[in-house]
C-alpha cells in the first residue's frame, strides 16, 4: 500500500479522471467500482484523504457515522433490499490497494462465507 494521501481517489474527487458518481455532499462521494466484484459494487469514500481505517481517530466520528449513514442511503438508491455486504478492506493484510479510506457496498448476488 502507498503511503501517499494523494491517490486515484482524490482525482476522482476533483474530477481529473472519470468515474461513474452515484451520489456526492460536501463530506463523501460514491462511484461504482472500475473492478466489480458483485452485480453491486459502490465505493463510499470521504473527500477527506484519510489513508485507512488505522489512521482514524475520535475526531472522525461524525465523519465516519456520516459514511456508513450514506452507504445506507446509497445502498437503498441502487435497490439492494435484500441485503448486502459493507467491507473496509484494511492495510496489506487486508488487501487494501488504494491508500484513501473507501466502503466497499456489494450486492445483487448472495454473498459467500468466509471470504477470500
Ligand atoms: P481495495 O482493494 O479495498 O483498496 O479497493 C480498491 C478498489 O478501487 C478496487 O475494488 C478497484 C477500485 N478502483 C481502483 N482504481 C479505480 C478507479 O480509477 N476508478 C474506480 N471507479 N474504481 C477504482
Amino acid at each position: 500500500m502507498s503511503e501517499t494521501t494523494e491517490t486515484i481517489f482524490s482525482k476522482i474527487i476533483r474530477r481529473e479522471i472519470p468515474a461513474d458518481i452515484v451520489y456526492e455532499d460536501e463530506l463523501a462521494i460514491a462511484f461504482k467500482d472500475v473492478h466489480p466484484q458483485a452485480p453491486v459494487h459502490i465505493l463510499v469514500i470521504p473527500k477527506q484523504p484519510i489513508k485507512s481505517l488505522v489512521d482514524i481517530t475520535s475526531g472522525d466520528r461524525d465523519l465516519m457515522s456520516h459514511l456508513l449513514l450514506t452507504a445506507q442511503q446509497v445502498a437503498i438508491n441502487a435497490g439492494l433490499n435484500n441485503g448486502y455486504r459493507l467491507v473496509i478492506n484494511t492495510g496489506n493484510d487486508g488487501g487494501q490497494t488504494v491508500s484513501h479510506i473507501h466502503l466497499h457496498i456489494l450486492g445483487g448476488r448472495q454473498m459467500t462465507w468466509p471470504p477470500g
